[in-house]
């Protein structure tokens, strides 16, 4: 019997998240925020975690009850999957600098036996404009779009757009891929050679405006849909980049950053920010282009002191 459970109007993003000190959550908390903003067909989210990270964790269920706002926000629907990886998988020398999260898109077309296509994006992402213009890219004979920087040897996996009814006929992905990281273990870039090494060229390449890596942010555009923190992430160095300052905006915009506070200590978090210079830069340099607004917020806040800061913060930012 067709299993009409993927409705063709749907447009299906994954993200795979290692969670281990906390943190990717709120990444994708901040990618998924600027998706749902910016595209304005129905959307599902699947989230996939490791399968150590548990059900009944207290952190666990206080992401859970982060991405329901996000649901509720936009009427959209976060699923989580629990992918179980190979034990071997963990001890790939390379997965000190990455981690077992990076592998888990190579279980995709087994993790969602029902779906027939999907975007996957890495959590370092912001998507600015609405993202089912990628989803509609025609790939003729091709079942999976990647992105290749012009000096590359090897497409990006930040960005892919899978058509994985079409995987599955034509790869045993999971198996292929794993066999390659079995075989070559010290790979520099992990899933991303494997991901290569079974495609090689049998793929569609995409625009470089559907994956901006880190390499091309001096190029940022009004036409550009994902920028990748491919290299440098906005929350460990301070950039010179338009970009940097949009991520930091949706931040604040998801229910990760319930009030300015929480603003302040990510960002002084970012490690070239010396600790005098916290509270002075973070306010020159954040909201440079936000500017107006902050000192509308600061002021705002004055008189307001036992005003919820969220909300605050919401009035600044959608005025
Ligand atoms: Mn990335």
């Amino acid at each position: 019997m067709f299993s009409d459970i993927q409705n063709n109007n749907t447009i299906h993003v994954v993200f795979s998240i290692w969670n281990l000190a906390d943190s990717y959550n709120k990444y994708a908390g901040t990618a998924i925020t600027s998706l749902l903003k910016n595209t304005y067909g129905p959307v599902e989210i699947h989230l996939l975690y490791d399968e150590n990270y548990k059900k009944n964790d207290l952190e666990y269920d206080a992401n859970r009850e982060k991405y329901k706002i996000l649901e509720n926000r936009f009427n959209t629907k976060i699923t989580c999957h629990h992918v179980e990886m190979p034990a071997w998988c963990s001890t790939l020398p390379k997965l000190r600098f990455f981690t077992l999260g990076t592998l888990l898109r190579l279980m995709l077309p087994d993790v969602l036996p029902e779906i027939h296509k999907v975007i996957y994006l890495d959590c370092d992402v912001i998507v600015r404009k609405d993202i089912r213009e990628l989803w509609d890219v025609d790939m003729g004979k091709y079942c999976l779009g990647a992105y290749l920087h012009e000096n590359g040897d090897e497409f990006n996996a930040g960005v892919l757009l899978m058509d994985l009814a079409g995987i599955r006929k034509r790869y045993e992905f999971s198996k292929q891929t794993l066999a390659f990281l079995a075989n070559h273990p010290n790979t520099q870039t992990v899933d991303q050679a494997a991901l290569n090494s079974v495609f090689k060229e049998d793929y569609y390449h995409l625009d470089k405006k559907y994956n901006l890596t880190t390499e091309n942010h001096g190029s940022l555009g009004p036409e550009d849909i994902v920028i990748h923190f491919s290299w440098i992430k906005p929350w460990k160095i301070y950039q010179d980049f338009p970009g940097y300052y949009e991520f930091w905006e949706y931040f604040s915009d998801t229910p990760w950053c319930c009030d300015a506070t929480e603003l302040l200590k990510e960002v002084s978090s970012v490690s070239n920010f010396s600790s005098e210079q916290i509270i002075t830069d973070t306010r020159n340099l954040i909201y440079i282009p936000l500017r107006k607004r902050l000192n509308y917020f600061l002021k705002f806040s004055q008189s307001f002191i036992m005003v919820n800061v969220r909300e605050l913060i919401v009035r600044v930012f959608h005025k």
